[in-house]
């Protein structure tokens, strides 16, 4: 059962708030295809710490899996200087490889922030020879290139804080705060209170956001989620909030909570295979890792999957948010660029067939691909993601008489025939494009919305 291997579970009846879909509807719905940044201290150690750390997956995670005391980690972040940052330079890249939204960590689970902030000298400007507040320029350069921008925070865990709630599964508290009088009470509402909170209304007073992307909800409940919410809809009513502010990407959504957040954040590096109730994006990552690895186990995904993984996020109706890790130098990393690229050649020719459409309206998912359609229910798109050996390709379950068909890449026409809701068109030997093919359907009656089985 597909259902039961999906990491996010969605009850019957649910439904999203008329102002989630508003602001949705704003520019998150069309835009598709984001760039996800992972970026701080722990991109200078590319995954190890003394020779200790790399066998754990995401190097973002270092300070837990080498155990790193504060004190020393606090070494490592002093001499964090990335001087080839250019925030004009990630943003046009962004920008030429198709991606309409940013969202990079203002401050992962390390503490660290990178941004000016006055509740803690832990952030960029104030504990960094670099002194830049890379935030505020990513954000001026994005919206200079007509991208949207958002932050990623971890408002929960936060290892640098005593107070904040460890996953002590990998690594002792004391593993990173040795001092700690053998009575310590961890209280998250102090740490909620002096930190977490007080830095989400600096992020949404002192910068343009569009979105905000809590992660990851461990310790959190109806009365801290109402908190983080309410600070920043009243700062900001139209940035957008994800799901992460209380639900981990597992598990079942609760309905209680749909008010305090806009759209579904699914599972790390998950990808949606059946159409889903409410609007998703997938965090994916170009690689195995978030956070730039060169240590230990790390791969990157080929082109053909990068493509692969992004259509059906959409098809299934969801935006993709494709994380990149920059080095420590402050520079994109050149294998990241490169995919993000196999991507956006590939939009140049396709973009029709992704941006401001809506989920596949067949009642299946073809097994040679998917299929999005444009808003107006009247232009179907097929993507041949497996190119059929016989050269003939079916479709069933088709909602009106196709008027006409032809490929995206060159205008051809592709030769058809129907019979009832079934579809069959023959196909040239080789497919048009290495990675998805796509073909425009005409259809004379709309198609309906593709409301979700369950
Ligand atoms: O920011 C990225 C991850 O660092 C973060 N979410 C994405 C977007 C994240 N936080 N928590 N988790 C992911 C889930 C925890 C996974 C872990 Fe593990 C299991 C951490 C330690 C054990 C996998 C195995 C990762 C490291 C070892």
């Amino acid at each position: 059962n597909r259902d039961n291997s999906f990491a996010v579970r969605f009850p019957e009846g649910l439904r999203q708030t008329p102002d989630s879909v508003a602001r949705q509807e704003q520019w998150f719905r069309d835009a598709k295809f984001g760039a996800f940044i992972h970026f701080g201290v722990y991109s200078t150690l590319e995954g190890e710490y003394q020779g200790r750390g790399s066998g754990f997956r995401y190097s973002e995670w270092i300070q837990i899996s080498a155990k790193i005391p504060a004190e020393e980690y606090h070494q490592v972040a002093a001499r964090f200087n990335p001087a080839e940052f250019d925030a004009d330079q990630w943003a046009k890249t962004f920008k030429d490889c198709g991606i309409r939204y940013v969202v990079i960590t203002s401050k992962h689970h390390d503490g660290f922030a990178l941004f000016k902030s006055l509740v803690s000298d832990y952030n960029i400007v104030d504990y960094t020879p670099f002194k830049r507040d890379i935030i505020k320029e990513l954000s001026e350069a994005c919206h200079r290139q007509g991208l949207k921008f958002g932050v990623y925070y971890s408002h929960a865990q936060d290892w640098d804080e005593p107070d904040a709630p460890f996953l002590n599964n990998r690594a002792k508290r004391t593993d990173i705060h040795p001092d700690l009088p053998d009575d310590f009470r961890p209280d998250i509402d102090r740490y909620i209170t002096r930190k977490s909170l007080p830095q989400v209304e600096e992020l949404v007073k002192n910068y343009e956001l569009d979105l905000i992307w809590f992660d990851t909800p461990v310790e959190m409940n109806l009365e801290r989620v109402k908190r983080f919410s309410e600070v920043v809809r009243k700062h900001r009513p139209d940035c957008l909030i994800n799901s992460r502010i209380i639900h981990s990407g597992r598990g079942t959504i609760e309905a209680q909570y749909l008010p305090y957040y806009d759209y579904v954040s699914i599972g790390d590096k998950e990808v949606p295979t059946r159409k889903l109730p409410l609007y998703v994006e997938s965090p994916d990552s170009v690689s195995s890792s978030f956070g730039y690895k060169t240590k230990g186990e790390c791969y990157y995904h080929s082109e053909k999957e990068m493509i692969d993984r992004f259509v059906h996020t959409v098809c299934a109706g969801g935006n993709a948010l494709i994380n990149n890790g920059p080095m420590g130098n402050g520079r994109l990393d050149p294998e990241a660029v490169r995919l993000y690229g196999a991507i956006g050649d590939w939009l140049k020719v396709n973009g029709e067939s992704i941006y401001a459409t809506r989920r596949n309206p067949l009642p299946e998912r073809p097994a040679w691909g998917d299929a999005s359609v444009n808003k107006d229910g009247k232009t179907l798109y097929l993507h041949v993601l497996e190119w059929p050996e016989s050269g003939a390709l079916g479709v069933s379950g088709l909602p009106g008489v196709v008027t006409s068909a032809s490929f995206l890449a060159g205008g051809d026409a592709a030769p058809f025939s129907q019979q009832g809701d079934a579809l069959t068109l023959s196909l040239p030997a080789a497919p048009l494009d290495p990675y998805d093919t796509v073909i425009k359907l005409s259809l004379d009656t709309p198609a309906g919305s593709g409301s979700a089985r369950s």
